[in-house]
């Protein structure tokens, strides 16, 4: 056991531990009886990380009676995402808290196996595909494929994901004033009990929110080495791809495909439904959808749509798939590294206990305020079901505080704004065009290239962090449509290939959803930081001022 907040010794003992394992980056030390630094944190971590063992025990951030009597208005099963936001939100509301994660950080998944490493490779991707595109140009040397080592990036990773893991300890206790437990299992004993290393805590609600993992498909050959998911990536692989097949359609497929393609590791990606219309992705633009798949293409990664994967093929390790076509015939397809991108399922044996309602995918069902079948019970985040993003998971974790603190508040996640990455960052939000057509009489676009253009001579959209690629070979400078009503000039939908439009769309989802909407009068008042016609700006203006709105 470790108590990081009411140590007899002034965590004498603990700094002696830290001081072992090394010296915080930079020299961050903290004196003598004040609380652990980031620095310090990161080293505990990664120590209890890399050589996990019983003997460590929980991390122990929990009020003395002395200073908090209270009975816990909720304890977050989890610590990821949904729980760290909204216990942060209910102890800011003036309610007492308890976070246990079985994890020695909190955060979750996010820093350590998901959302961050997937940015980092998705950065990556996107530094690759520049270099290689403009090597032996200007400044930029022969791309050297050697040097782009899926291994060295995961290793870069690991090196430094502690930081982040060491961040969220810290800013959680010391500037949001929560109480948790980490490094160890919560077992849950009924809707108001959960048990830690043999000991009791009770609260006037739990909320349940340990996320999702991989759902790997049922075929022979499927748990062998060389075959990885997005986290066992990250733990388990020990040596360099040279070609990849994926399993899966899904986003992370899309994403983790594009990276290992613009490594140099070729990559196929099998998908019973054509890429970007998996059910968990909605408001899709064709258009887009076809500039993206393009691109992928463009890049070199194989795409084989309607095809069933039969068994992972297996000589010491993976060494290939054999899959069925669509037209039925059996094929093999040689390759020493297998990717799974078919989706994720929570696992709710945790909460046996509690007899919750689960939905036919197997994920827990709630109500808008984020309430289970059981009253004082509430779940959040991945353990729901999709859209499995940040946004969802921390607006659930808030969702849940404000109505265990006695606000009655409600969160409609149906509709949001969304995204991924190729070697491209893919943003949208609103309806599609064709989505707009079906609901309203007349609709117009602003679209860049515009229909009917060569997009290999027609160097626009060149939105920021294109230019190199519009000077170069234009239909590399990406892609974009804003979905207008005529009749009321609100704009329906947005749709951006390209880079650093997610800024942008955060607000402009939000501004198109309001009841008095955002017109394309409103647009071309903006202000615009970036000459070419990204999010919009520049060709909203060149078309407001006619009365009868027209494409451009
Ligand atoms: C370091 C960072 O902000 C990315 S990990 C976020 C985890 S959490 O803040 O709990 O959503």
């Amino acid at each position: 056991m470790i108590d990081v907040r009411n140590p007899e010794d002034g965590f004498a003992a603990l700094r002696a531990r830290i001081d072992a394992i090394g010296t915080p980056v930079g020299g961050d030390r903290g004196a003598p009886g004040a609380p652990l630094t980031v620095g310090e944190w990161a080293l505990l971590i990664e120590d209890i990380v890399e050589n996990p063992d019983d003997s460590t025990g929980g991390i122990y951030n929990v009020a003395t009676a002395a200073e908090d009597d209270r009975e816990y208005d909720a304890i977050f099963v989890g610590g990821g995402a949904s729980g760290r936001f909204g216990a942060a939100y209910l102890r800011a509301r003036g309610g007492r808290q308890l976070i246990i994660d079985a994890w020695p950080f909190l955060g979750g998944s996010c820093p350590h196996q998901a959302c961050v490493p997937h940015h980092l490779f998705s950065e990556c991707a996107r530094e690759l595909d520049l270099a290689r595109h403009m090597q032996g140009r200007l400044w930029f040397p022969a791309f050297d494929e050697s040097k782009a080592s899926i291994l060295e990036i995961i290793d870069l990773f690991k090196q430094g994901r502690s930081l982040p893991h060491a961040v969220m300890n810290w800013q959680s206790k010391e500037q949001l004033d929560l109480e948790y437990i980490l490094n160890a299992r919560a077992r849950v004993i009924d809707e108001h009990t959960v048990e830690v290393e043999g000991r009791q805590y009770r609260a006037n609600n739990l909320v349940l929110g340990t996320g999702a993992s991989t759902l790997y498909p049922d075929i022979p050959g499927i748990g062998q080495p060389g075959v990885f998911d997005y986290a066992s990536l990250i733990e388990d692989l020990d040596y360099e791809p040279t070609s990849c097949v994926i399993i899966g359609g899904s986003k992370v497929a899309l994403e983790y495909g594009s990276f290992f393609q613009a490594t140099g590791c070729t990559t196929t990606i099998l998908t019973r439904s054509p890429l970007m219309r998996t059910a968990s992705m909605h408001h899709i633009d064709e258009d887009m959808r076809a500039y993206v798949i393009d691109m992928m293409v463009d890049r070199g990664i194989t795409i084989i749509e309607g095809a069933e994967p039969l068994e992972v093929l297996v000589d010491g390790r993976a060494a290939g798939v054999r899959y069925r076509t669509a037209a039925g015939e059996t094929v093999d397809l040689a390759t020493d590294f297998v990717f799974v991108g078919t989706g994720e399922r929570p696992d709710l044996k945790l909460y046996d206990a509690l007899g919750l309602d689960i939905d036919e995918r197997g994920f827990i069902r709630a109500d808008s305020t984020m309430r289970t079948s059981t009253p004082s019970v509430y779940a959040t985040g991945d353990i729901l079901g999709s859209p499995m993003e940040m946004f969802k998971a921390r607006k659930c974790g808030m969702t849940a505080a404000r109505n265990i603190m006695g606000e009655r508040y409600e969160y409609d996640y149906s509709e949001y704004p969304d995204f991924l990455h190729t070697t491209y960052e893919v943003t949208w939000c609103g309806l599609t065009e064709a989505e707009a057509r079906h609901r309203y009489p007349n609709v117009i676009k602003l679209q860049m290239p515009p229909d009917g253009s060569d997009p290999e001579s027609f160097p626009l959209p060149a939105a920021e962090g294109s230019m190199l690629y519009a000077f170069t070979r234009p239909i590399l400078s990406g892609w974009f449509k804003l979905v207008i009503d005529a009749d009321s000039r609100r704009i329906l939908g947005a749709h951006h290939v390209g880079f650093g439009a997610k800024d942008a769309f955060q607000y402009i989802d939000y501004l198109i959803r309001r009841p008095e909407g955002w017109t394309i009068d409103d647009m071309a008042e903006l202000s615009e930081l970036f000459l070419n016609p990204e999010h919009f700006i520049q060709l909203s203006r060149l078309r407001a001022g006619k009365q009868q709105l027209v494409n451009l």
